[in-house]
């Protein structure tokens, strides 16, 4: 079968175009079957609606899948309703975030045939062999579809034990196109050329704002087997830089260190860093140690919220007394910290909102985000959300990434951006964190492009 595999073009011209690894997941599992796959990342196209004419009259694809987040569902749905325009008969499966729950949301639109719920490699391989040969869908774990006027949601997919079976076939994109800095998950550029991988999948912890695409249990890939990917990617594509991605590394803080102690003994010349976000509870001494060996210079940390109150109602477990020491001591290292917050929790007061501003300015981290809540399906702040009241969390049609989706905070709307700009100028404009910027920038040069984005986001 000739499958191809999309990303939707990107909405918000500020969100970084990284490595699309659902897309290269997908399509490995399918070559790895035998089938003709190819991947177009659209978010990489200057003209997005060409190119996709121009694929779908080349490849002529039996089945197209699109992955998508919530933010990014407006812009698939356009995409499927494209597709289906030009090849009425492919058909069309849409995976990824925003499909891992609430079937409702995508399959009332008719130019999607199937949802792939959650993690989707193997139910994608099998979903393909069950259309090739008219097989039974319902036999086919993990998928949702449409009969009769009906969702037919088959029985729940397991979630792959060993992701060491799992191999990426990173030949299906040009990769060396995502060696820039808007393709970058960190807001600090590099120079380096970098990639992002992930190393574990799933996250036993229950926060609020926060779904599960691989489940509560922990899987991992192993030290050695993290090592032999990192060194394929170093001599195959001359990459110097890896951004691992997975959900919490340090969830098992040994395991964390015998990779980090690998990389270091292997004499690699990498530098590591873990944008999407550590648990400063769960960094020690010896951590620390081991990620100055293995080149780690620049982590996130999820922090989310000073207030004492709001942590308490967001289930994340997070003593926040833990973040300061913890924070200094990375800082002290060498290593570079960025604060992850967020404002605008059900609830959540403009004086709570001031407390975790404060309380990031407070912090020696060199660089903070403060994302506004979104209340994404299939995370109890959706819930929690609609129970409040907010009439816009039914309809993701106008989400971004920059404006408020949905508000069940105590402030309003246009008070809630205000305090995010407010929150961007109190702790950027300041002289000890710009020079904190600047010693830390691993390409100095390129910091002023950076500023301008900061700019944008503050104004
Ligand atoms: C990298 C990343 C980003 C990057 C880039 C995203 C990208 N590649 O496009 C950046 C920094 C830009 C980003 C931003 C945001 N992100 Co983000 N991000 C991630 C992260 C850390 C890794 C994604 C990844 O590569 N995963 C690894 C691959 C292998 O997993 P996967 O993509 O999910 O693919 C699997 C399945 O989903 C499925 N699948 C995927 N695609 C397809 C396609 C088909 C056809 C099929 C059948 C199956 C399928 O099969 C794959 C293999 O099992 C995830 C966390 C996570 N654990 O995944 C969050 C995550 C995707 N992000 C999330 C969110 C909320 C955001 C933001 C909205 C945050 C914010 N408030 O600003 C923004 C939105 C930005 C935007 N408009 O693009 C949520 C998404 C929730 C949702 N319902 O959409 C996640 C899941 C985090 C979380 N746990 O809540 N993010
Ligand atoms: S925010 Fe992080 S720690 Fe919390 S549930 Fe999600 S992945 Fe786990």
């Amino acid at each position: 079968m000739n499958v191809l595999l999309l990303r939707p073009p990107a909405t918000v011209e500020n969100i970084s175009k990284v490595l699309p690894l659902g897309l290269l997941a997908i399509g490995s599992a399918l070559k790895e079957q035998g089938h003709k796959v190819d991947v177009l990342d659209l978010r990489m196209s200057a003209f997005p609606e060409k190119d996709l004419r121009r694929r779908l009259a080349e490849f002529n694809p039996d089945l197209v899948g699109i992955g998508l987040m919530t933010v990014e569902s407006h812009a698939a749905f356009a995409l499927a309703q494209t597709v289906k325009s030009i090849l009425p008969k492919a058909k069309v499966v849409f995976g990824g975030p925003h499909c891992a729950h609430e079937p409702q949301f995508i399959l009332h639109d008719h130019n999607v045939d199937f949802m792939v719920v959650g993690e989707g490699e193997h139910t994608i391989q099998e979903l393909v062999a069950a259309i090739q040969s008219r097989g039974e869908l319902e036999r086919v774990d993990g998928i949702v579809f449409r009969r009769n006027g009906e969702y037919v949601a088959t029985g729940e997919r397991k979630h792959i034990p060993d992701l060491d079976a799992l191999d990426t076939d990173y030949g299906l994109l040009d990769v060396t196109r995502y060696f820039t800095p808007e393709c970058s998950h960190d807001l600090l550029p590099t120079k380096n050329r970098f990639i992002s991988i992930m190393t574990s999948r799933g996250c036993p912890y229950t926060c609020i704002y926060c779904h599960e695409v691989f489940g509560k249990t922990m899987r991992y890939r192993s030290p050695q087997k993290v090592l032999e990917e990192m060194r394929y990617l170093q001599i195959t594509y001359g990459v110097r830089e890896i951004h691992i991605l997975d959900d919490i590394f340090n969830v098992n803080m040994k395991r964390a260190k015998e990779i980090l102690g690998l990389v270091a003994q292997s004499g690699m010349d990498v530098k590591i860093s873990f944008p999407n976000g550590l648990r400063a509870d769960l960094i020690d001494d010896e951590l620390i140690e081991k990620m100055c060996a293995a080149g780690v210079y620049r982590l996130a940390l999820g922090i989310e919220s000073g207030s004492k109150r709001v942590q308490g109602t967001l289930s994340k477990r997070l003593e926040i007394g833990v973040v300061p020491p913890v924070v200094r001591k990375l800082s002290r290292a060498g290593i570079s910290v960025n604060g992850m917050f967020m404002l605008g929790f059900p609830g959540e007061t403009r004086e709570e909102m001031e407390e975790t501003i404060c309380f990031a300015c407070d912090l020696d981290l060199s660089t903070a985000w403060f994302s506004l809540t979104v209340p994404n399906p299939g995370t109890k702040l959706r819930t929690l959300t609609v129970k409040e009241g907010a009439e816009s969390a039914q309809d993701f049609s106008n989400y971004t990434t920059n404006g408020v989706n949905s508000n069940a905070s105590l402030v309003e709307p246009a008070e809630l951006v205000a305090l995010q700009r407010k929150a961007y100028r109190k702790f950027y404009l300041s002289p000890r964190r710009i020079w904190k910027i600047y010693n830390c920038a691993p390409a100095k040069s390129l910091l002023p492009g950076r500023f301008l984005l900061f700019l944008k986001r503050a104004s």
